[in-house]
């Protein structure tokens, strides 16, 4: 089921998907004359852009995966009762099988798991140490008092270097931070698997487990962001001594396996355009945020969702992780990654595990990093081409909460992100095309400066003018 596409002498192996299409949404293509109108309107924030101007949606793989056929048919067997659905059931059957911890709690999506995650374990002045970081957990972590550290591998923020597992935890700086502020003070790792802000790189199965002697020899938990799971199981059956003949379903099982609990977007692996919870095997963990989701998000069986929606999300949950899917899933980014790097871009290697990573560093070095490179490029890219990306550097790391300061970033990356079972690699050659095209004129792109700044998670809705 493998085939060879030639290029330059080197050759790619094309895993063919494991699905064929029922239903199409009709897409547009159009004008550089419209787009640079819709980006300035945007105030060259791809976030602000309608989507009807975008003519393919790079933007995230988050909520925008197309459900099979299977789950369409569950959303028809949504029971909209309001305490006690049987989709619930459905759900936590589901999760019990494939994450195998005890408990879950629903939620609407990712961020409410990690906002009741946070507030119930972090108190004022706690250090939360993390493989990096993802914007909105961080600042669920800092808004209940927690201090966020970083304590992936360094190369993690290299991205031109190469290495198989860079969202692997830096033990020795780990352990140095328990020895510093004491285990006390440290209520959980918080572990994310296939890390989003470093270009989607999985840890190893020995790390994970090396990082679990650690946290029982201090008896600190470890709580997991499960959000892309699968992914990171993918590169460990690829890529890691003793898994290439083991299931994704038992790799990730595995993975779980070794730690406390977990908040996941279901948007993402899972398959569904809506949907999260948290999961864990601490009984009063989950009381407690069983008692706090009836506050934010709905009754503990629904937590936010509509029945229908548990439902899907059952289903896709059984389809995630499934070996041929997740094969070609992957696959389609690593064509993508193989093409863009033949032809000499820039980009985060190894390529992730759902996007390609553009290094705004490399592709832009004349727009210093105050000037923003990487929303400049993703701006300009739309422009370009039609192909919506995010900007991942500077601006989404956002400003420190006590200094006000701009915490910087040595990443300036652009994410172009590949929803699930949605674009054929023709899509993709559209998009090679247009990142080629642009980086022969890189030299006309010019840096931004921003005019509108919100005060939290300010990437959403920043605005920015070119400088001239
Ligand atoms: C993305 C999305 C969401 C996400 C994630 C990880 C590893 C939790 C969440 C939150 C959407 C997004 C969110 C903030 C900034 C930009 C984009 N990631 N953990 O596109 O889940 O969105 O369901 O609340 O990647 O990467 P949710």
């Amino acid at each position: 089921m493998e085939y060879m596409i030639a290029k330059k002498n080197k050759k790619f192996k094309v895993i063919p998907p494991n699905w064929k299409i029922k239903a199409v949404e009709l897409i547009k293509r159009t004008t550089r004359k419209e787009r640079e109108k819709a980006i300035k309107e945007a105030g060259y924030n791809t976030f602000l852009l309608p989507s009807r101007l975008v003519y393919i949606d790079l933007l995230t793989d988050s909520g925008t995966s197309a459900m099979s056929d299977n789950q369409w048919a569950g959303m028809m067997l949504g029971d909209e009762a309001y305490a006690g659905s049987i989709n619930f059931d459905h759900l936590e059957k589901a999760t019990k099988e494939i994450y195998g911890y005890k408990y879950i709690v629903p939620t609407h999506q990712g961020r409410a798991a990690e906002h009741i995650m946070a507030q119930i374990l972090i108190r004022e002045g706690d250090y939360i140490p993390n493989n990096m970081y993802f914007t909105t957990r961080r600042e669920h972590q800092e808004r209940a008092g927690g201090i966020w550290v970083d304590v992936v591998i360094p190369d993690a923020h290299a991205a031109g270097k190469s290495h198989s597992f860079k969202g692997n935890v830096d033990l020795i700086a780990f352990e140095k931070l328990i020895k510093k502020v004491g285990p006390k003070k440290i209520p959980y790792m918080s572990l994310e698997a296939c890390v989003n802000m470093a270009g989607g790189q999985p840890f190893s199965m020995a790390n994970l487990k090396a990082l679990r002697r650690v946290c029982d020899k201090y008896k600190i938990p470890i709580m997991l962001d499960a959000t892309r799971v699968v992914e990171n199981a993918y590169f460990i059956q690829q890529r890691e001594k003793g898994y290439k003949n083991k299931l994704i379903k038992d790799i990730v099982r595995e993975i779980c396996s070794y730690t406390d609990g977990a908040t996941v977007s279901a948007k993402k692996d899972a398959l569904v355009n809506i949907g999260g919870f948290l999961i864990c095997n601490d009984k009063k963990l989950f009381i407690e945020a069983k008692s706090m989701v009836v506050i934010y998000e709905g009754l503990h069986t629904y937590g936010g969702l509509a029945g229908r929606d548990m439902e899907a999300l059952a289903r896709g949950i059984y389809e995630m992780v499934d070996d041929d899917h997740i094969a070609s899933r992957v696959n389609q980014i690593e064509y993508l990654g193989w093409r863009l790097l033949k032809a000499g871009i820039p980009i985060v290697v190894p390529v992730g595990g759902h996007a390609v990573f553009l290094d705004a560093k490399r592709f832009l070095p004349h727009i210093p990093s105050n000037q923003y490179p990487a929303q400049a490029l993703a701006a300009a890219l739309y422009v370009e081409s039609g192909v919506r990306s995010m900007e991942r550097g500077g601006v989404s790391a956002g400003r420190d909460p006590k200094t006000g300061k701009e915490h910087g970033s040595k990443l300036e990356l652009v994410r172009l992100t590949i929803p699930r079972r949605v674009y054929t690699n023709i899509h993709m050659d559209v998009v090679i095309d247009g990142v080629i095209k642009l980086f022969k004129s890189r030299k006309k792109i010019n840096g931004l400066k921003m005019v509108y700044e919100p005060e939290k998670l300010r990437f959403f809705q920043a605005r920015f003018e070119p400088i001239k």
